[in-house]
């Protein structure tokens, strides 16, 4: 029988590793679209390479952008896929505002480019087509928790970009009959996380305070809350909504909400040290507590968190919390990792990296972070 054949935007990004990996064992045929860049960009995917080495190739990458329409029909009409993911998009909502049109260009219209693709191929019919949207969608929430039929209301030039891309997607399943749906993905997390979103931002400075490579971590608003889950859970449902007999948007979250000041006490107990926090507003910090396991470089009364203007955004989305029961009874999906398991995780693996960055004995890719005192937002 014919492998299936998928087509990955985003392959080298934390959920198109996940994802991948999924489809891989599932036995399918991969393809994923890889910008070029100018350093190596596919450290998260590599070893699902090296594993393939004695059964045949089933990973294939191909160069193309979101924002180069000849690159995206040159990539669909090779592989022919029966379902595309598409997951490339500038992810971050902080520099969306700095790279506006950008983002637009490639998390807007770059959707728009793929369903043109798909449609003047005139594969429309036999492929089916996932959409990466977002809980960032709901912005200023009207409703909680929120759900599918929750009004929108982005408050960054992300979230726009990907409203269009939302309505695009449910416009071309309207008008041409496509099985194109939409994932409303509340965040999700892991230890290939990209090391500038909050969780992983929180994880990799902490251990690295710990362990005397980084003075102290600048974090922005500490109550924000979010819904986090597990990245490995929330791509068996972007696979499962491309399995169903007809085509239907999904809210995908956990239901629980925590703050990003909650993760930091959660992380760092994680890594043997209770974290106080003292003072106000742009002034308060991060202070040791108490420390269970000496051996680190920090002492009690040691300042490991601090504040920084930088890290505010112009408009702030301050609270998200999906309600996934449709996912549930329609795709059976529920989320296995909870929020407990998910910080262990990333704590004990940020804290292993650290440990070897400290001895010395990680390459130069790790390296380079030792000369960064301020993280990137
Ligand atoms: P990442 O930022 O980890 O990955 C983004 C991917 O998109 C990378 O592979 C990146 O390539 C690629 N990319 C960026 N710009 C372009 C472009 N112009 N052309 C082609 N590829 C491009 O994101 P995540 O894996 O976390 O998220 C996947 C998708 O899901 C994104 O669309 C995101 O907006 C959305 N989403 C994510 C959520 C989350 O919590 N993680 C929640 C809801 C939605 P490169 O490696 O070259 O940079
Ligand atoms: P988000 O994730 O904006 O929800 O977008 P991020 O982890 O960047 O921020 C979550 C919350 O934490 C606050 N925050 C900080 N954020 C960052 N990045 N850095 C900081 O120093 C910091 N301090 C506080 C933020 O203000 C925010 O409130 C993610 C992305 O994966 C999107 O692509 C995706 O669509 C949404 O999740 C759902």
């Amino acid at each position: 029988m014919e492998k299936k054949r998928a087509l990955v935007t985003g392959i080298t990004g934390q959920d198109g590793a996940y994802l991948a990996e999924l489809l891989l064992s599932k036995g399918y045929e991969v393809h994923g679209l890889k910008r070029r860049a100018s350093s190596f960009n596919t450290e998260r995917i590599d070893h699902l390479y090296r594993e393939l080495d004695e059964t045949g190739p089933s990973l294939t990458l191909h160069y193309g952008d979101l924002t180069d329409s000849t690159s995206l029909m040159r990539v669909v009409q090779e592989v022919e896929p029966h379902e595309i993911y598409n997951l490339a998009a500038q992810s971050h909502v902080a520099v969306s505002f700095e790279e506006p049109e950008y983002t637009a260009n490639a998390d807007g219209l770059g959707t728009l480019r793929l369903l043109e693709a798909m449609r003047i191929l005139g594969i429309q019919e036999r492929c089916r087509i996932y959409q990466a949207s977002t809980s960032e969608l709901y912005g200023l929430v009207r409703e909680t928790p929120q759900r599918e039929s929750t009004p929108f209301h982005p408050r960054s030039p992300y979230g726009v970009a990907k409203l269009y891309a939302y309505w695009i997607t449910v416009n071309y399943r309207e008008a041409y009959g496509m099985y194109a749906c939409n994932g409303i993905l509340f965040n999700h997390e892991s230890p290939i996380r990209g090391e500038t979103f909050v969780t992983r931002k929180i994880t990799r400075g902490l251990a690295r305070v710990i362990h005397g490579l980084q003075q102290c971590l600048y974090l922005g608003n500490l109550d924000a809350r979010r819904d986090w889950g597990h990245a490995r859970d929330y791509v068996e449902a972007q696979w499962l909504i491309l399995q169903q007999d007809s085509a239907h948007d999904y809210v995908i979250a956990t239901g629980i909400q925590h703050s990003v000041r909650e993760f930091v006490v959660l992380a760092a107990r994680e890594m043997g040290v209770e974290i106080e926090f003292r003072g106000q507003g742009a002034d308060e910090v991060g202070v040791v507590a108490d420390i269970r396991n000496p051996g680190g470089r920090i002492a009690r009364g040691d300042i490991l968190l601090r504040i920084h203007p930088q890290y505010y955004r112009p408009a702030e989305v301050e609270t998200l919390l999906g309600d996934p029961t449709f996912a549930r009874e329609k795709l059976g999906w529920i989320p296995k990792t909870s929020f407990a398991e998910l910080v262990h995780e990333m704590a004990t693996a940020d804290h292993a990296l650290a440990a070897g960055e400290a001895a010395g004995t990680l390459g130069a890719r790790h390296g380079r972070h030792l000369i960064e005192s301020l993280p990137k937002p």
